[in-house]
């Protein structure tokens, strides 16, 4: 059986990640998708890249080195709100404090936003997602979904900023959605997708 070790600490993230590739097969073998913690490697990474994809190819290199035989994935990821330019983007874990709850990350945007009008709340949610492969190459996908900031956290489903991100074409936030649902058209379904197809091609 082979081993995908996902470059991540954040157990949403890995939820997410283990049910949309599930069933993966490289060369006929079944894959594994273990996050770091599962392999016992915790190390420290400096998130210092200018973009979604930089900080997922950081992520990937900094686990591969200690798995130089295994596939590494990362999610670097975050929500950009058109009318906040693009804030807060690379910054989405951060914003306003790592520990802060999201319940207070979510009332302070929706605060920002207040007596904006619908259609200046435009948000996308953005998703990159590096391989790093044994031998040395890194290859990355990026996709996202776009969608609106609401005027109230709304369902309980996801995570992070899922309860104000509004997708009209469902007429509900992804939080709302079923996670299902939201792996179908999420930014991190998308790109993982994109990967997953790249692997079959590139391994
Ligand atoms: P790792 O770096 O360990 O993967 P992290 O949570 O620090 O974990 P990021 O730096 O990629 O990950 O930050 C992503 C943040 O963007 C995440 O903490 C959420 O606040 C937000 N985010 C990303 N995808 C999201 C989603 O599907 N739903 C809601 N919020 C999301």
């Amino acid at each position: 059986m082979r081993r995908i070790i996902f470059a991540t600490g954040n157990q949403d993230k890995m939820r997410e990640i283990k049910k949309i590739l599930a069933g993966l097969t490289i060369d006929g073998e079944e894959v594994t998708v273990c996050s770091m913690k599962e392999v016992g490697i915790n190390p420290e990474i400096v998130e210092d890249g200018k973009t979604f994809e930089e900080n997922a190819i950081i992520k990937a290199k900094a686990v591969a080195g200690y798995v130089p035989d295994a596939i590494v994935l990362a999610d670097d990821s975050g929500l950009e709100v058109d009318y906040l330019n693009k804030e807060p983007g690379i910054y989405s874990a951060r914003y306003l404090g790592e520990d802060t709850p999201y319940s207070i990350k979510n009332a302070n945007l929706i605060e920002r936003l207040s007596g904006i009008a619908d259609e200046k709340r435009t948000a996308r949610f953005v998703c990159a997602i590096a391989a790093a492969l044994p031998g040395g190459k890194v290859i990355t996908e990026t996709a996202t979904i776009e969608g609106r900031i609401g005027y109230e956290e709304k369902g309980e489903n996801g995570f992070g900023y899922d309860p104000i991100f509004y997708v009209p074409a469902y007429g509900k936030t992804t939080a709302e959605l079923s996670e299902e649902d939201k792996n179908e058209i999420s930014h991190r379904g998308k790109a993982l997708r994109a990967i997953r197809e790249r692997l079959l091609t590139e391994i």
